[in-house]
């Protein structure tokens, strides 16, 4: 299977990294979905990646859908319970930090598209969505009582709120998160020293 990615994107290291802890092997295509002359329409209508070509040349879109394909793969490594309420916690906390990467992804449009004039943009509108990032990552670690997020292993929950974390560092590295998130911080630093984490962080 391929993964057509872009190596800043938040979205594409969250399936990165589950490729990766359920030693899934596949290729890797870098695809600037920026550029004018992307065909990543052809593959995803929406033109948005992660989007994960499998043999037959089926696309599946988007992280979410993917993510949960890759772990029925195999038993091994489960990251998202089967059914019931850990399942629904784990898609819960996924939900959590992925509305967290979609503001931080729309506040950084929102400055930097070059489709945009200065006088066009919107720091009400980046406000807006830096507020939503506030209450998510206080929501985050209010919620975080143990080791990890959701049960006493490692699942998607804590994947995905490590690629949040993760996204922050990398573009608005002046938001101190750190500071009044001590149990955050602390899940971050743990989730870098595995190999999964490591090997997809991206460089500014
Ligand atoms: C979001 C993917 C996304 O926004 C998912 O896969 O979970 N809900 C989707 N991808 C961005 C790249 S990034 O900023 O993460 C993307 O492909 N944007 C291109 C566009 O035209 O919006």
């Amino acid at each position: 299977m391929k993964l057509i990615g872009w190596a800043a994107s938040p979205f594409v290291r969250k399936v990165r990294v589950v490729l990766a802890e359920k030693k899934v092997a596949f290729t890797y295509a870098d695809e600037n979905i920026w550029a004018s002359e992307t065909t990543i329409d052809t593959m995803n209508p929406l033109g948005k990646v992660p989007c994960l070509v499998l043999e037959g040349g089926e696309a599946l879109f988007d992280s979410r859908v993917i993510v949960e394909y890759l772990d029925g793969l195999s038993p091994v490594g489960r990251l998202i319970p089967p059914s019931g309420r850990q399942r629904a916690e784990v898609k819960t906390w996924e939900a959590l930090a992925d509305g967290v990467m979609e503001a931080l992804v729309l506040a950084r449009l929102e400055a930097t598209w070059p489709g945009r004039t200065e006088a066009q943009r919107s720091p009400a509108w980046m406000a807006r969505q830096m507020h939503k990032v506030d209450r998510g990552l206080d929501a985050m670690e209010r919620g975080l009582s143990g080791a990890y997020c959701s049960g006493n292993s490692l699942s998607l929950a804590d994947i995905a709120v490590g690629c949040a974390l993760g996204y922050l560092d990398l573009r608005f590295a002046q938001v101190d998160w750190r500071g009044t998130r001590p149990r955050l911080a602390d899940l971050h630093q743990r989730l870098l020293a595995r190999e999964s984490f490591a090997s997809t962080q991206a460089q500014a």
